[in-house]
């Protein structure tokens, strides 16, 4: 006999359902040096379960990891974290988070293909880990938002101080969050898409 349990097919859990009226589905980015906390804000925003590829620290990377600031530090990203936030009734952002150890900085090229934008997640105490990213960013012509993950011992900065410190245009924009909040990390999406709107309203023939 073919017991009850082994033919039910799990139903979706609620949140994993989109709503009918979604039309827009967009892919962003997050990208950021090691341990500025890419997938800490994937997964507060994240409205589905995210799947994160985190994998316990080893001695291999002792000397090549800079851990300092964040020396409680005990998993990392190895392939890329994902998840899904619905903006509004008709707009849904697919997130997807990179590895920050540079040693799988290779994944990024596929990462970024399609990406409409990106967030760079910046931590003010190792400032120096965000240049690379924002070349790789400049390099592959995804426009991007800085996002200040302002842990509780970093110093805080006046924006135009940072923006000058990272050499960056004028127009973009540069705010505070904390990843772990939800209500923070999305308000950064939001701050993204109307940077990406904006973009495209000037990009549009007149
Ligand atoms: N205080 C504080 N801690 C945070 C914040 N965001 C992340 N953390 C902590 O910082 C550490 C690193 O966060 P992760 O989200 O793993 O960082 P990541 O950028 O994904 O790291 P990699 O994948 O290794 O590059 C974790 O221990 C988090 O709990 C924050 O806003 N405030
Ligand atoms: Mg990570």
């Amino acid at each position: 006999m073919v017991s009850r349990s082994s033919d039910t097919v799990t139903e979706p859990r609620h949140e994993d359902q989109l709503p009918s009226t979604v039309s827009t589905a967009v892919k962003i980015v997050i990208v950021g040096g090691f341990g500025v906390g890419k997938t800490t804000l994937v997964r507060s925003v994240s409205e589905i379960r995210p799947l994160t590829t985190e994998e316990t620290m080893t001695e291999a990377g002792a000397g090549v990891d800079d851990v300092s600031g964040i020396e409680r530090k005990t998993v990392t990203t190895v392939a890329m974290d994902f998840g899904r936030i619905s903006l509004n009734e008709e707009l849904v952002l697919y997130l997807f988070g990179t590895p920050g150890q540079q040693r799988f900085w290779f994944l990024w090229n596929g990462l970024f293909e399609g990406a409409l934008g990106a967030v760079v997640l910046v931590d003010t105490r190792r400032l120096e880990v965000s240049f690379d990213v924002i070349g790789r960013l400049e390099e592959a012509e995804v426009p991007f938002v800085i996002a200040v993950n302002a842990f509780p011992d970093a110093d805080s900065y006046p924006v135009e101080e940072l923006r000058g410190a990272l050499d960056l245009p004028e127009q973009v924009p540069i705010v505070v969050c904390d990843a772990r909040e939800r209500a923070s990390s999305r308000d950064v999406l939001i701050t993204l898409m109307r940077y990406l709107r904006s973009f495209a309203q000037t990009s549009e023939p007149q």
